[in-house]
């Protein structure tokens, strides 16, 4: 059977040619299927030049044998190639692939037979036998040949001619790798007469009623009766025709949903075949713009997810694929939009199985047009219009039959047209169950769900709190949507395709987007975006490292633009994920001084059963923690449970911690550093995401005892509020005096690093510190904050003066060290007094290398942890005592080495190795306590170099204390950081004992 509607003339701008077959479901069915992978003979000719030998199908070609076969190339926007549609030039990579396909003796007769390719990057021309049966293109997206009578009885010759650049490039132009190659699965298979050619089972579910409801669809001409049957249920149905075929009412049937993933196996069969599906009674609807599933609103905690692997690339591995829906759900995910194409089918599978809503977008981008103001871009062109709807449709039919799949997206970046109105009118009419989304109709003309990636807060409450006006800031296109328009898009659901850029470290400032989330029209969204997409390549030296952009030579590329995960490429989570695992978390928690706490459920459809709430009493010298049983919670409700801490030691605590356990879904093993109970040793409550004896840590909430009475504390697990800070004592510093901390028994000496601590403005720019024109790393450079040069102005027996400045400039910071002994230790003060014109400064500390005996020590600290923490990335740490065993367990550099590893809060630091070194922060001497990092090498090191393997071999142990570190941000794709997280530059004061 051949596809006479969107069979197109051979022209270039056509999606396939040949005895292409119309698309539908991906079915288990029971008819004889050969699975082609394997060694294929494979020939690449590139500018007339051919290698010749074998490659595994499913692979990409660049990823084999460490560049024989071409590399990997990586553009975010930009094309590689001129723009000149849908011409691509003649220097075109094409893969000739072959191999023997012997047909089993068994193999049915009758019937006909096809070939499915699940995915080959970007156009492959498929021949049997020397019969040319066509071409395909539409990289993420299955097609399928009749065979005809080209398929013989015993050996046959299969060849798959792959180049690497078609017309379909135009139309893929994702932000990622571009990786040609049959890079999915081939296959053989027999189709037999009256058999199953498609099968739909609409499965609904009616929130009024409570019932399930079943309404089948079969496509082509199945040999009647067609049987449906499902045990469970008890539902065994026959009909005798196409026009028997009605809705079936299943009383019984319990929906489906991310919370609770309930799918019943039902197959459907006839006297040709049998197919098998595991069906979730589901409805994903908008109802008073609010976004319903089963009638209840919800708000999606989402993930963009693409397909990547360090050495497989786009290669789906079932395993792998398992492994990491299973990290999604120990941190929160419970959606998934599928950026920017559909995945390998199986991964519906899995999402339908474990539990996550899925909004499956079309393989269509065209980004690179904006280069050109979107003149010939082919939303518009109506010769493009065809290859359009053939992806969309391709999209929707294989996928259609799974609960997961909430919504449709036409495609990203690709600005606007009357071909995706088109590619939406096509999937409204064929499945009106789901909504269509795609971010950039910003008028909201063809979509049902109103979708923006990378807004301020503020812009979001333009949409969610205001009744009119601009729903955009003047410089996005949405701002000039018509009244009409606006008044359109505020009855529309709210959703983030893309927020919060997960960058090198960060992203910083999710709490605002997550609190927008409360807003009823809210549905949440999708940061961006899960994985890095590193690749491995090998050194001259033989070892491997990953790679990012312009890492294999490309002449056009986006450098690290393509690690941007939440996750790196091997599966670690980076503080940004916990931190917004916590935000987001499905229940939450709070506690207060008098050891009460509040949890809520901000589930929609699952019963919170078995969880348990687990307390911690914190304090310098002991970690107290209980258990506290929940009571069944539905979705929505709420309890108050008392911890029945002791008052006493709850008069004495520094904080109380609280967090949810849930049995169910386990988390990681947990990671170092750990929380350890300052007194034993014994390990403490783990990071959100991770699990402990008694489930994972869902969310974690603290009480923290104000730090100084008429001041605001810093408040963890949650921080929002920034506290301006004057430091007392600072500003009236002057230079060349000494006078020591009140109290204190002038003359003591300290241990030399105290001497040489010299005060420290500069970070190693974060990936977002580097977003924006100018950026804030730019002013750095400008300001040469790198270059700080010490001057020791004067010295005595209780301190030392300093002065600081940078190259060719006047601005200076004056530095006053001072020291006392007490009956606890030596008390340290420094003031930084700042003058002239620096910018705001990543931060304002003192910096000290400690020297490498100390490179083994261990480290303990009482202050905010586990992770990695910033004023404006905070959203999963509380204040506690924390143990590395050693300096490299506190963090670890990124792909791109920069600012990483900074912990606030601290209260104190102790390095047992080199001897013993303790560091205890006055509570008292500001509003907010400083923070501190260890590094192995500077940060001047670490923005020197492009590549992890690029840092020096390290030579030292820096120790900084930060009496002020700025936010984070997600300029790298999105706002800057908020100025209330930014350093001025302004006096600041560090008061502290050194001890050992
Ligand atoms: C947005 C893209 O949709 C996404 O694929 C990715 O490139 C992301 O940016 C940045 O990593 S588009 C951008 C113009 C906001």
């Amino acid at each position: 059977m051949t596809d006479t509607t969107t069979a197109p003339a051979k022209g270039d701008f056509a999606a396939a040619s040949g005895t292409i077959c119309p698309p539908r479901s991906h079915l288990a069915s029971d008819a004889r299927r050969l699975d082609l992978a394997g060694t294929w003979d494979f020939t690449l000719t590139t500018s007339g030049r051919s290698v010749t030998g074998t490659m595994p199908v499913p692979a990409h070609w660049v990823l084999q044998d460490d560049g024989r076969w071409g590399s990997p190339a990586y553009t975010n926007v930009s094309y590689p190639f001129p723009l000149d549609p849908p011409h691509v030039p003649d220097a075109n990579p094409t893969g000739h692939y072959r191999r023997t396909v012997t047909l089993p003796a068994d193999w049915p007769t009758g019937g006909s037979n096809r070939l499915r390719l699940l995915g080959v990057e970007s156009e492959a021309t498929v021949t049997l036998n020397g019969a040319v049966l066509g071409l395909t293109r539409g990289s993420r997206l299955t097609r399928e040949f009749d065979l005809g009578d080209a398929l013989r009885p015993g050996d046959n010759v299969l060849e798959i001619t792959v180049r690497q650049w078609s017309p379909g490039s135009y139309l893929e132009d994702q932000d990622q790798w571009w990786l040609p190659g049959i890079f999915r699965d081939v296959e053989l298979l027999h189709r037999p007469d009256g058999g199953l050619e498609d099968v739909w089972l609409r499965a609904d579910f009616d929130p009024a009623t409570g019932e399930g409801l079943l309404a089948p669809e079969f496509a082509g001409a199945p040999a009647w009766p067609v049987t449906l049957s499902c045990p469970e249920l008890g539902l065994q149905v026959a009909w005798d025709g196409p026009d028997d075929v009605a809705p079936l009412a299943v009383p019984g049937g319990e929906p489906w949903s991310a919370e609770t993933p309930r799918l019943y196996d039902v197959t459907v069969g006839n006297a040709a075949e049998t197919v098998a599906l595991r069906v979730g009674f589901r409805r994903s609807a908008i109802v008073d713009g609010v976004w319903q599933v089963n009638g209840r609103p919800v708000t999606l905690p989402g993930v963009n997810r693409h397909e990547t692997h360090p050495r497989r690339g786009r290669v789906f591995d079932e395993e792998a694929a398992r492994a990491d829906l299973a990290l999604m759900k120990a941190y929160n995910v419970n959606t998934i939009r599928t950026s920017h194409y559909p995945p390998h089918p199986r991964l519906l599978d899995l999402c339908d199985e474990v539990g996550l809503y899925v909004m499956l977008e079309n393989d269509y981008e065209t980004h690179g047009f904006e280069h050109i103001g979107w003149e010939g871009n082919p939303s518009s062109d109506p010769r493009w219009r065809d290859a359009l709807l053939d992806r969309m449709r391709r999209t929707v039919e294989r996928d259609k039959n799974h609960a997961s799949v909430i919504a449709w997206s036409l495609g990203n970046e690709a600005h606007t047209g009357p071909n995706l109105a088109a590619a939406a009118a096509w999937t409204r009419d064929r499945d009106p169950s789901r909504p269509i989304h795609y971010e950039g109709d910003h008028e909201a003309a063809y979509t049902d769900v109103y979708s923006r990636m990378y807004p301020t807060v503020e812009e979001v409450a333009l949409v969610l709190e205001h009744d009119a006006g601009p729903v955009a800031s003047p410089t996005h296109e949405a701002s000039r949507a018509s009244a009409e328009d606006a008044a359109r898009i505020r009855t529309q659901p709210y959703f983030l395709c893309e927020y919060v850029h997960a960058m090198g470290t960060g992203p910083g400032g999710i709490e605002g987007y997550v609190d927008a989330m409360a807003h009823p029209r809210h549905a949440g969204g999708c940061v961006w975006e899960w994985r890095d997409h590193a690749l491995e390549r090998l050194l001259p030296d033989g070892t491997r490292a990953f790679a990012y952009g312009g890492d294999f030579g490309e002449a056009v590329h986006d450098g690290n633009f393509v690690c941007d995960g939440l996750v790196n490429a091997v599966s670690r989570p980076g503080a940004g994920l916990v931190a917004w695992a916590n935000l987001v978390a499905p229940v939450v928690a709070s506690v207060d001084a008098a050891g009460v706490a509040e949890v809520r459920s901000r589930l929609a459809h699952a019963d919170i059963a078995d969880g348990l709430l687990r307390w911690e009493c914190v304090g310098a010298d002991r970690t107290l923690t209980g258990d506290v049983p929940l009571p069944r919670l539905a979705p929505g409700a709420s309890v108050t449970v008392s911890l029945g801490i002791d008052p006493d030691a709850l008069a004495a605590a520094d904080a109380v911690t609280v967090a949810v356990l849930d049995p169910r879904t386990p988390g990681i093993a947990p990671r170092e550093p750990r929380e350890i109970d300052p007194a034993t040793g014994e390990p403490r409550l783990p990071a959100v995401g991770e699990q402990t004896d008694a489930g994972r840590v869902v969310h974690v909430a603290q009480w923290v005892r104000p730090n100084d009475p008429g001041t605001t504390p810093e408040t963890p697990a949650g921080a929002r509020e920034a506290t301006p800070d004057t430091p007392a004592g600072a500003s009236g510093a002057t230079p060349g005096t000494a006078d020591g901390p009140a109290g204190a028994d002038a003359g003591a000496e300290p241990p030399a690093w105290v001497r040489a601590l010299r005060p420290v403005v500069f970070r190693a720019p974060t990936d977002n510190d580097r977003g924006h024109r100018p950026s804030d790393a730019d002013r750095w450079a400008d300001a040469r904050l790198d270059l700080l040069e010490h001057r020791v102005v004067g010295r005595n027996a209780t301190g030392i003066t300093l002065r600081s400045g940078v190259p060719d400039a006047a601005r200076r910071i004056d530095t006053h060290l001072t020291w006392a002994a007490t009956p606890d230790g030596v008390r340290v003060r420094a003031t930084m007094v700042p003058s002239g014109d620096w910018p705001t400064l990543p931060r304002l500390g003192l910096t000290v290398d400690l020297g490498p005996a100390w490179a083994e020590a261990a480290v303990r600290w009482y202050g905010l942890g586990p992770t990695e923490n910033y004023p404006d990335l905070a959203g999963g740490v509380r204040v506690g005592t924390f143990a590395a065993p050693g300096i490299d367990d506190l963090w670890a550099p990124e792909i791109r080495p920069q600012e990483a590893g900074h912990r606030g809060g601290l209260r104190r630091l102790t390095l047992e190795g080199a001897g013993r070194l303790e560091v205890e922060i006055d509570p008292h001497a500001e509003g907010r306590r400083p923070g501190f990092s260890l590094a192995r090498w500077t940060p001047q090191q670490l923005a020197a170099a492009p590549h992890a393997e690029d840092l020096p071999d390290p030579s030292g142990v820096w120790l900084t204390l930060d009496a002020r570190h700025a936010g984070i941000g997600t300029a790298s794709c999105g706002p800057a950081t908020d100025p209330q997280f930014r350093v001025a530059a302004e006096p600041v004061t560090l008061t502290f004992t050194v001890r050992g």
